[in-house]
């Protein structure tokens, strides 16, 4: 391992540490604390999360098992399913409007390696924050749950759960459109490792498992409450409108081939402690992809 990359683990060590002394300092603070009130309960947060991280590891989903994930403990199938829906749908106590998701997407998928830009999923590309907009090389907001799939718009709900929205390339995006996801097509020029056709779209390896397991946690978070439509997998390549998304066989496959990174965590712990406070069970667990599907 070279200094480089010693040095970027590190980085996200102290991100990830960072994150949950941050919401350990706002459940102490009163709303008036003024922030020089704020320094020493940072300090003592700081210093506890230092400890919780050396003992149980904040981005290890298997820490939550006893906590967040009680209620699923032992179960498979739909009951496993159902649990989870249950959890990440109580906990969702953040929901975002569409604007506030610029400024969250900002965070959540910041480069470790540069803190003024944030990486695009398809293209991998590190890009200035400030570099959103809708110029063709700007950067938006990816639905990787195409919204219309299910058509739900951008009102505050799936349209705007940041567990799949991500940065990516406006033209890039354009070209991936409301596309089931599926191995094949010709090389997209932009985003290498990217393949399209008429029907479906093929990311990069690196993020291959993101993708499936962003779709999979849409699938269990939306069951048809809240006036929202019951979002669900399938393993067809023209799913249209419908609120479907497919391939869940390829999406299974995808998730094994690429395992939950530190990137990926890390986005998770920020979404759970900063801004929703539910997570994505998938990425803690990717064995339950399986139990389910
Ligand atoms: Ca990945
Ligand atoms: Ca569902």
């Amino acid at each position: 391992m070279d200094n480089k990359r010693v040095t970027r683990r590190a980085r996200i060590a102290l991100a990830l540490a960072g994150g949950t002394a941050l919401t350990a300092v706002v459940a102490q603070i009163p709303a008036n604390a003024t922030a020089g009130q704020a320094a020493p309960h940072r300090a003592a947060a700081a210093s506890a999360a230092q400890h919780a991280s050396r003992s149980a590891g904040t981005a290890d989903g298997t820490s939550y098992d006893d906590t967040y994930y009680k209620d699923a403990e032992g179960k498979t199938g739909q009951a496993l399913k159902d649990a989870l829906h249950r959890i990440i749908s109580t906990t969702q106590t953040g929901k975002l409007t569409y604007d506030q998701v610029w400024d969250a997407l900002k965070e959540t998928d910041q480069d470790p390696d540069n803190s003024g830009n944030v990486i695009l999923l398809y293209t991998g590309r590190s890009q200035s924050k400030d570099a959103n907009g809708g110029n063709p090389d700007d950067w938006n907001r990816e639905h990787v749950w195409a919204k219309s799939h299910g058509d739900f718009g951008t009102d505050t709900g799936p349209g705007t759960d940041i567990h799949h929205l991500r940065p990516e390339d406006v033209s890039v995006n354009s070209i991936r459109g409301n596309k089931d996801f599926d191995n094949g097509g010709t090389k997209v020029d932009e985003a290498p490792g990217n393949f399209s056709d008429d029907d479906s779209f093929e990311p990069r390896d690196a993020v291959k498992g993101d993708v499936a397991r962003m779709i999979l946690y849409m699938a269990v978070r939306y069951d048809g409450g809240d006036g929202f439509p019951d979002l669900e997998p399938n393993d067809n390549v023209d799913n249209g409108t419908q609120p479907h998304i497919g391939r869940l066989s390829v999406l299974k496959k995808w998730s094994e081939q690429d395992p939950p990174d530190t990137f990926e965590k890390h986005r998770n712990q920020v979404i759970f402690d900063k801004y929703q406070h539910n997570r994505n069970p998938f990425i803690d667990h990717p064995e339950w992809v399986g139990k389910i599907w």
